[in-house]
């Protein structure tokens, strides 16, 4: 499939999947650098409210951030690069290489938006994932999408694990690029064995601000992750 018809269908559906889109030994390098980092058993840096409330339980690290320069090989792919470019157009940016860790028996992710369309429709962030290990049905973490949502505008109100009829599960394997548009309502399934890695290399459209990220909307609230704090509890309205 070519670039263009690529970027096509992430527009109609809101997400991209790429499988064998990066080497295994590339993958491999990630990972023992990713579990040298976390060791066995990370602590949580967010608030006990948050994981409570969200649903949440993801333990997130900026590896370029730390001096692993490894982590620019992904960043600097022309595949990749020039994918971005078909997407999102000239002046596009990188926001940051985020890689998030969950250990056995967490939440996974609850459904969400990284972002708020109600906030302004055309800004938005790119998530473009990649997956250094297999995500398996006896780990759990698969990611939940919902084909077109990107359009729906702010997601509803409800059950923050509720199963949708038109949900797709993904479950991307080692070496497989994500393109997830930030308005796209997205969940993470429970991690049942093991642990789950992803890695996140966040961009956005030139002119977006830096900060489109800082408060994430759930179905049942509004965080913002600058102040740790619940800004809008949507089952009871303003906090
Ligand atoms: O790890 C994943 O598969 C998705 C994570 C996510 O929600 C995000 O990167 O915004
Ligand atoms: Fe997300």
């Amino acid at each position: 499939m070519n670039t263009q018809e690529l970027a096509k269908n992430f527009w109609r559906d809101g997400y991209l999947v790429l499988e064998d889109f990066f080497s295994a030994q590339l993958m491999d390098e990630y990972q023992e650098l990713i579990l040298d980092h976390f060791g066995a058993s990370p602590d949580f840096l967010h608030t006990d409210e948050f994981l409570q409330k969200s649903a949440t339980e993801v333990i997130p690290w900026f590896p370029q951030q730390e001096g692993r320069h490894q982590f620019d090989t992904v960043e600097q792919d022309t595949r990749l690069t020039t994918l971005t470019d078909a997407i999102l157009g000239e002046g596009w940016y990188p926001l940051y290489c985020m890689t998030m860790f969950s250990r056995q028996g967490t939440k996974g992710q609850a459904w969400h938006q990284d972002c708020d369309p109600q906030q302004n429709a055309d800004k938005f962030n790119v998530n473009r994932l990649i997956y250094t290990e297999d995500i398996r049905e006896s780990i759990g973490g698969q990611t939940l999408v919902i084909p077109g949502s990107h359009r729906r505008g702010t997601i509803t109100i409800g059950e923050v694990d509720e199963d949708f009829p038109d949900q797709v599960t993904l479950t991307p394997c080692k070496g497989t690029l994500v393109l997830l548009h930030g308005h796209t309502w997205h969940r993470v399934r429970p991690v049942v064995g093991g642990y789950r890695v992803s890695t996140n290399y966040r961009c956005c459209p030139k002119g977006t601000p830096e900060e489109i990220t800082d408060i994430c909307v759930y179905r049942n609230m509004r965080y913002q992750f600058a102040t740790s704090s619940i800004v809008e509890d949507r089952l009871a309205g303003e906090v």
